[in-house]
């Protein structure tokens, strides 16, 4: 099949795309069609690789509400919540909600979720459904599953071991939510634990790490310490960080050094975290996002994540990460031109680095025909005009499309 006049990536100009047994088999200014070959004109749509949603908890979503809604909008009251709903979980529960989760961010042109899973729960329900899901999808929804003891590690009865065996069972990720533990003690303790269970059985690891406006809380330089030490490097990725949002400038200038050293990938979630964070302050109220504009700056690899949809943490949210970006820019203030042009890359490249997804990802001869068409010729303007994701291919397979944005004054 032949895709004709496709903006790749923001170029200047146009190419032809030739898809052959689900890969792309020729890029170039100009292709003439083969005898019989299939074409479609994408008259100058933007084509990008698909999104990748970097961080989102699929095992909680769509139960807001069920059975109380969080009235303070605090991280811990929705902890408290979930708690509620957990005692209620089945696989047939899960399954539903993570079926429609799915098709919701398809239908916007993700392709690929790390989805952190609770095992705080002594019958491991959710990560074992979870695991059933990532292989029955997998052939329209790349998932990586992150074994996630929301309730702590050290702080929950027998945390360690269910920490473990949800990674024996198949977990891609350990993760680990230092600022919840109990103490700061438990909270180093949690760390090293996870972290050596990532070594143990080869595995990424995903931290919950400073969700919280306490500008004491560290997490952050023992997760970086040890990614450098163990020699996990980008195979780690501290997740949130919002407490960085509120460290002095005098410790972020030492952390820093260390932060490049250690080679972590950082994931921020501006939508649930500017909810969620600063409910403690009066005013000023801070905007309880990490420091993303700096990171970037220094070379550090960060990504966006939606974080929720619909759930004791979020009582919005619809499968699309162009909010995601479109507030991340907002209360970042990456507001130049080229910082908006480019935001695709944190829900793309960035976040294709975090998942360690390799070469495979992205637009290139021989790869895997992944991509999706945008109702825009860039993606600043995709950005300002919430354009839909027309088309969402995966290995030359049709997964998802939108029409085209319509409505018009009528003056
Ligand atoms: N759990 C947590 O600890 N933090 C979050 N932001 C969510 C769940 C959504
Ligand atoms: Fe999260």
């Amino acid at each position: 099949m032949l895709f004709q006049n496709a903006r790749i990536e923001n170029a200047g100009t146009c190419s032809d795309i030739r898809v052959l047994d689900g890969r792309f088999q020729a890029i170039a200014p100009h292709l003439d069609p083969l005898p019989g070959e299939e074409t479609e004109d994408l008259g100058g749509k933007l084509v990008l690789p698909p999104f990748i949603e970097s961080h989102v908890h699929l095992d909680t979503c769509l139960t807001a509400g069920d059975p109380v809604w969080n009235m303070s909008g605090t991280l811990f009251e929705g902890i408290e919540c979930w708690a509620k709903r957990k005692d209620k979980l089945s696989a047939q529960d899960i399954r539903d909600r993570v079926n429609r989760a799915v098709r919701m961010y398809a239908k916007n042109g993700v392709q690929h979720i790390r989805s952190h899973v609770d095992v705080t729960d002594p019958k491991l329900t959710a990560m074992e459904t979870m695991l059933q899901l990532r292989e029955e999808l997998r052939d329209v929804m790349d998932i990586q599953i992150v074994a996630f003891p929301q309730e702590g590690i050290l702080s929950y009865p027998n945390g360690k071991q269910l920490l473990e065996d949800a990674v024996r069972m198949g977990a891609d990720c350990v993760g680990a939510i230092p600022h919840f533990e109990f103490t700061r003690e438990y909270s180093v303790e949690s760390l090293n634990f996870a972290m050596d269970l990532a070594v143990k059985y080869d595995r990424l690891v995903d931290v919950h790490c400073d969700e919280i406006d306490d500008e004491a809380s560290r997490g952050l330089e023992t997760v970086a310490a040890r990614a450098l030490e163990l020699g996990l490097r980008d195979r780690v990725t501290a997740s949130h960080t919002t407490a960085m949002g509120s460290y002095n400038n005098a410790y972020v200038l030492r952390l820093m050094r260390l932060l490049k050293m250690s080679g972590i990938n950082f994931v921020s979630n501006p939508l649930v975290n500017t909810h969620l964070q600063g409910r403690a302050d009066t005013y000023p109220k801070r905007r309880g996002v990490t420091r993303v504009k700096e990171l970037t700056a220094e070379g550090i690899n960060v990504s966006f994540g939606h974080d929720d949809i619909f759930d004791p943490w979020y009582p919005m949210g619809n499968g699309s990460l162009r909010d995601v970006v479109f507030l991340g820019l907002h209360v970042t203030q990456m507001m130049g031109y080229e910082d908006i042009v480019n935001a695709y890359r944190f829900i793309t490249h960035n976040a294709a680095r975090t998942l360690h997804l390799g070469d495979g990802y992205g637009i290139g001869e021989g790869k895997s025909a992944d991509f999706i068409v945008l109702d825009a010729e860039n993606y600043y303007d995709a950005l300002v005009q919430d354009a839909p994701v027309l088309a969402s291919w995966k290995a030359g397979r049709k997964l998802a499309q939108s029409a085209p944005a319509s409505g018009e004054a009528l003056f």
